[in-house]
């Protein structure tokens, strides 16, 4: 039985703040004690992860001084330095203090908008100590509740001002640091701006700097918009877009769940794993999920354990599934390799297409996509 030991090599990360969820809700407050970030460093490198992400509040408190701030950003990097573990991504907590209530970047009120970027700011400086190549922008309380409260155009004017702003300060400064936009359809707001892959991609071609932006697509999010999250991000791929990836789980169009990656929707984990293992993506397979407030403290450690568990059983089986010479066979009977060819042959034009005669009998057949699929549920299943 393959023991599905994680290491650094497959670099698995987590956010400070799932491990560190105390598991607070609408309706509950936490059922678990704050938790210390050098003793959350340890046990994620104790459990095989490779790195940790942080909001700049994760950290230190929104109102630390400047001496506490530095005196927690010392402790996190001596578990770092203690542990070896890499900070491959940073964000910013624009969505916590009830200042942000009617969100950062677009809040309606211009100091607070003034005061996010300048927060912003200041967390992307850490980030670049600290080594971090991504920076995550989700804005959670970018939105409205309601018609009239949000203008849409002068709210990407104003989003639109804030990340050239800041792609502006990474170029000038010489930060290895890039944007990844992680898009959410609404919770907390009751509609959130650029709901979904789609929406922040078309954003993303309006900067000035659209090079230096991608996403940072999470699983939930795209199901709770009812989208397919596997072909998101196959789009996000083709886009060359995909600049980072929030790995949970979800049971469809509901709440925000954050659960541990595999839990809910398995068939769509299989299919994201096998997207990530075969098209290519080389960044980090990051965690962004909420232990269950069921959960002590040793639930919150097999919690995090199951996402790397899941994702590399996972991986064993996407991989066989694309090896097994039977699926390879289906494959071609399903055409797929035809898709992957131009319509036109060469030096053809649309006149050859009109000029020739079409057999719809013939053509009209079936493409095998069931045996294909009952395939990959068999390996899914270990069946094969
Ligand atoms: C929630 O899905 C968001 C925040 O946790 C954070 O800003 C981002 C980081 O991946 N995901
Ligand atoms: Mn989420
Ligand atoms: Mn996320």
């Amino acid at each position: 039985m393959t023991a599905y030991t994680p290491t650094p090599e497959d670099k698995f990360t987590f956010g400070l703040w799932t491990v560190g969820w105390q598991g607070v809700d609408v309706f509950g407050g936490p059922t678990r004690p704050q938790m210390d970030i050098a003793h959350s460093v340890e046990k994620l490198a104790e459990i095989g992860a490779y790195g940790i992400t942080f909001h700049d509040n994760d950290v230190f408190e929104f109102d630390a001084t400047d001496a506490e701030r530095q005196a927690q950003i010392d402790k996190l990097k001596g578990a770092l330095e203690e542990t070896g573990l890499k900070v491959p991504m940073a964000t910013t907590n624009l969505f916590s203090h009830s200042v942000f209530k009617d969100g950062g970047f677009t809040s309606n009120d211009r100091d607070i908008r003034r005061f996010a970027i300048a927060k912003t700011a200041r967390n992307i400086d850490l980030a670049a100590e600290l080594g971090a190549t991504t920076y995550v922008m989700w804005g959670g309380r970018e939105g409205a509740e309601s018609h009239a409260a949000k203008d849409i155009a002068h709210a990407l004017d104003r989003y639109r001002e804030a990340v050239n702003l800041l792609g502006d300060y990474v170029t000038e400064k010489g930060y290895d640091i890039r944007f990844a936009i992680e898009p959410k359809p609404n919770e907390p707001r009751g509609d959130i701006l650029l709901p979904t892959i789609g929406h922040a991609i078309a954003f993303i071609n309006s900067l000035d700097r659209p090079e230096l932006v991608g996403l940072n697509p999470e699983v939930g999010h795209e199901e709770m918009a009812g989208v397919n999250f596997a072909a998101g991000i196959a789009q996000a791929l083709w886009h060359g877009k995909l600049f980072h990836i929030d790995l949970n789980g979800q049971h469809g169009p509901r709440f925000d769940q954050d659960l541990r990656f595999g839990a809910g929707n398995l068939r769509g984990a299989f299919n994201v794993v096998d997207l990530l293992e075969s098209k290519g993506y080389d960044g980090p397979r990051h965690f962004d999920f909420k232990p269950p407030r069921t959960e002590d403290e040793a639930g919150v450690w097999a919690s995090a354990a199951g996402c790397m568990k899941n994702y590399l059983v996972l991986k064993e089986r996407a991989l066989a599934f694309r090896a097994d010479p039977e699926v390879q066979a289906a494959l071609a009977a399903s055409q797929l390799d035809e898709l992957a060819q131009p319509t036109l042959a060469a030096g053809e034009t649309l006149d050859d297409l009109r000029d020739a005669s079409y057999d719809i009998d013939k053509l009209d057949h079936g493409f095998g996509f069931e045996h294909l699929d009952q395939l990959a549920m068999d390996h899914l299943l270990g069946l094969r």
